[in-house]
């Protein structure tokens, strides 16, 4: 792969995040540029996002110093079109047969669609965390007896790892909207209910990858009390 990535990101955001795990397990070579999404540079809407939001890439043209991004390079945005785009160059990261594909894809959508308002619900609007069982139990039930989210890692792990991990720390914190201690008691439910056990074994694994641990940045992700970033990386706008 000849052409020049570079990916603005934060560390903060679950959305950025499913992004880097792309392309780390793909080996594609990328800068990584943080953006500081309480104080965005000027240039970033302008001359990367319109929309100015992490995550971006800059794709193509000349080498430059992220900070001042060349007209020569094609900009995308959306972590869901930027992990198909992940998979299209490196040829990786979806199976080969259409059937797998179509389900790694299903399996993105309805994991997001369900996890992401479930988790906003319950840490900044105060909903019981109970609704993040609900739905951990529904896409539960679409992984395999074993492996990953389609059997082999691809990009839906890259999907919903991150906003598992950020439910995981936020539980087991209580940090949230939510009544005190519903949050702790939600995580130990997760931790100790047979019923949870396929789930566990698939966290474990999804987070046991070198991948995550590198991309992962827990003390970033959530401070008390969480701040309105946070709280605007798990809001699901459009994906
Ligand atoms: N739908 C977008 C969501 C991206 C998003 O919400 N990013 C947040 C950070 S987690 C952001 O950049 N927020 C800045 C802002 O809204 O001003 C995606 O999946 O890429």
């Amino acid at each position: 792969m000849t052409e020049q990535i570079t990916l603005y990101t934060a560390k903060i955001c679950p959305w950025a995040q499913r992004v880097e795990l792309a392309l780390q397990e793909a080996k594609v070579e990328y800068t990584r540029y943080e953006i500081d999404l309480e104080n965005k540079p000027t240039w970033y809407a302008s001359k990367v996002n319109p929309a100015s939001k992490v995550p971006a890439l800059a794709y193509g043209g000349p080498k430059v110093s992220p900070d001042t991004p060349s007209e020569e390079s094609v900009k995308l945005a959306e972590s869901g079109v930027l992990l198909e785009f992940v998979a299209d160059i490196s040829g990786l990261l979806l199976p080969k047969d259409a059937v797998s594909r179509a389900k790694a894809r299903f399996f993105i959508e309805t994991a997001t669609a369900k996890f992401s308002p479930a988790f906003y619900g319950a840490v900044a609007r105060g909903e019981s965390p109970e609704g993040i069982l609900t739905v951990i139990e529904t896409i539960q039930a679409l992984l395999p007896a074993e492996g990953y989210a389609v059997g082999e890692y691809t990009i839906a792990d890259a999907a919903i790892t991150p906003l598992f991990a950020r439910a995981n720390v936020a539980l087991k914190n209580d940090i949230g909207a939510y009544d005190a201690g519903e949050g702790v008691r939600v995580y130990n439910i997760l931790q100790s209910d047979p019923k949870f056990a396929r789930f566990r074994k698939y966290y474990d694994d999804v987070t046991a990858r070198d991948t995550f641990k590198e991309t992962f940045h827990e003390v970033s992700s959530f401070r008390r009390p969480m701040s309105s970033v946070v709280l605007t990386c798990l809001r699901r706008r459009s994906i």
